[in-house]
């Protein structure tokens, strides 16, 4: 672990001048470290105001050290703190010393005024404690401290009470005895000469600090030659903020937009660096991703076989026809994006041109009319990374049932309908499926109703015989897809030239065939059973009725 302490004591012995900028949170930890700055102080001044209390030991140790900490941890500098009186007497000390010491905290520095102090800036009071009463505290300070390295530094608050310099040296000479690792020498004048005065007459080797915040006009450069080893720059980031913030605030307030603003204030990108977002992403990737499933919709079809869609999709795939406000290709997007499904592949054929929906990728398949819809599945393979949902481009359907298939255990799941054989025939074959042992009774009761299904057999021409629907999504884990690709490839080659399950030929085969051959083989397909939810458009009719189920007035209650 970075020993900070270590090294800004190492920092202070030799080197140019030691020069750190006030904070009062890690972002501004992180603005400062954007520079040349060797370290951050932690700012009672900043951290008070911070919270819109007055800087005069309102607030607590521990939220002081909350502050500290929050700047340590932001940035790689270490962190001088401001520690005010060090919170009471001597045992106040020796218990914060422990605290911040154990915090990984660089610096304490505790100045000479009686608690409850006020801020060095403020007329009024500034008592001073007595010399042996603050000995007592570096003392106590250095005996708690558990390492070598963490410095406890002395601030001389003679000049800023008026006592002059004979009173400060007094001091400062007695702190280093005590102990101290630096003495900080503070005033409020407006040049530099007390403490250049000061710096003269000071014999000792313990390092000096200044904070110049009323003697502005001094370069580092001249305190250095006076003899100091570190400056302070106290509170800037803080005053810089306010007005910042102040001016943006009154812009916005009179224009009524924030357009006039937006050039000149952060972009959300550099907040985003600012918080750390990238590094996060690449710890997520790393540690935490889950299994990144992606999606393939088959939408390569005229529909020709379908002569009462044919006028209304002579210009367009089945999958953008409007179902009120949006299309089906959003909806079904819609769908996938509500289950962080990002990687959509839409194989296109007929109109492929015309498939647009928000993120999906289009795969056109130029022999779409020689091909079936296992093929349309398949042109997807290059892009395939894992597991993947494969959606048929004319159904819609209750997300739940979504969300409830990407739960399933198995290498592959198809969703299946067990209500198909309540409802009123259908023109169109239908993709059936037998399961081993059927639905639950509906008559007991059941405690646990098993949602998966083994599927037995598949295929259009089971007739009524079968237990459930087919209703066109499945789940293909990592190996069910390299089961189905695998299984596909042998396909090819042991019907070439013949009828293919259902179909004429391998090329022009639909799914179902190409599960059934998996099935045949003896892979494991399992049913996720649902109860309606979902609705396929074959038809006219089913397109209306779809189109009247969005159009709907949405139900109030009164
Ligand atoms: C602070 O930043 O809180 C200080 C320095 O103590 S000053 O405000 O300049 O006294
Ligand atoms: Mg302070």
């Amino acid at each position: 672990m970075l020993n900070k302490a270590k090294l800004l004591r190492e920092r202070l012995k030799s080197g140019p001048i030691v020069r750190v900028m006030g904070a009062h949170n890690g972002l501004g930890a992180k603005l400062i470290e954007r520079y040349s700055y060797d370290a951050i102080w932690a700012s009672g001044l900043e951290i008070s105001t911070s919270h819109a209390l007055p800087d005069a030991n309102i607030l607590t140790m521990t939220e002081n050290l909350d502050a500290a900490q929050a700047i340590h941890e932001a940035s790689k500098l270490p962190v001088v703190c401001d520690c005010d009186t060090g919170y009471g007497n001597a045992s106040n000390v020796k218990h914060m010393v422990r605290k911040y010491e154990a915090a990984g905290l660089a610096a304490l520095v505790i100045e000479d005024k009686q608690f409850p102090k006020v801020n060095s800036f403020v007329p009024g009071r500034q008592d001073l404690t007595p010399i042996d009463e603050f000995c007592g505290k570096i003392r106590a300070g250095k005996e708690a401290q558990a390492g070598p390295d963490l410095m406890l530094i002395a601030r001389v608050e003679a000049l800023i009470a008026g006592f002059g310099l004979e009173e400060a040296l007094k001091r400062a000479n007695a702190y280093a005895d005590a102990g101290a690792d630096a003495i900080v020498i503070h005033s409020k004048s407006t040049s530099p000469d007390e403490i250049f005065e000061f710096a003269k007459r000071w014999k000792r080797t313990t390092p000096l600090i200044a904070i110049p915040t009323t003697y502005n006009q001094v370069t580092a450069q001249q305190l250095e030659q006076a003899g100091f080893r570190m400056v302070i720059y106290a509170n800037h980031g803080l005053r810089a903020a306010i007005r910042a913030m102040d001016s943006v605030f009154k812009a916005v307030d009179e224009a009524g937009t924030t357009a006039p603003v937006e050039n000149q204030i952060a972009s959300m990108k550099e907040v985003f660096e600012l918080q750390g977002m990238s590094l996060m992403k690449e710890d997520e990737k790393k540690f935490s991703e889950k299994e990144s499933v992606q999606a393939i919709i088959p939408a390569a079809r005229d529909h020709q076989f379908q002569p009462d869609l044919q006028q209304l999709l002579a210009d367009k795939p089945l999958c953008m026809l409007k179902l009120g406000e949006k299309t089906l290709l959003d909806r079904q997007v819609d769908a996938f994006h509500s289950v962080s499904i990002a990687d959509i592949l839409v194989v296109g054929g007929h109109r492929y041109e015309q498939l647009k929906a928000g993120g999906i990728q289009v795969l056109n398949n130029p022999d779409y009319q020689t091909h079936g819809c296992a093929q349309s599945v398949l042109f997807a393979k290059p892009k395939i990374k894992g597991s993947t949902v494969v959606l048929y481009s004319d159904i819609v359907f209750d997300r739940d049932i979504l969300g409830r298939l990407l739960q399933s255990p198995y290498p592959i799941t198809l969703v299946i309908d067990r209500s198909f054989k309540s409802l009123p025939a259908r023109e169109k074959a239908l993709d059936l499926v037998n399961t081993v042992g059927g639905s639950a009774p509906k008559t007991t009761r059941n405690l646990r109703v098993e949602p998966y299904k083994a599927i037995k057999s598949i295929g259009q021409s089971l007739g009524n015989g079968a237990s459930h629907e087919f209703i066109g999504m499945a789940f293909l884990r990592k190996e069910g897809w390299a089961a189905l690709t695998h299984a596909w490839e042998k396909a090819c080659q042991e019907f070439e030239g013949k009828r293919f399950y259902e179909s004429d030929s391998v090329q022009k085969a639909d799914l179902t065939d190409l599960l059934a051959y998996m099935i045949e083989l003896g892979f494991p397909i399992f049913g996720l059973e649902i109860e309606q939810g979902w609705s396929e458009i074959h038809s006219r009719d089913d397109y209306e009725r779809v189109l009247a189920h969005f159009q709907k007035p949405v139900l109030t209650t009164s």
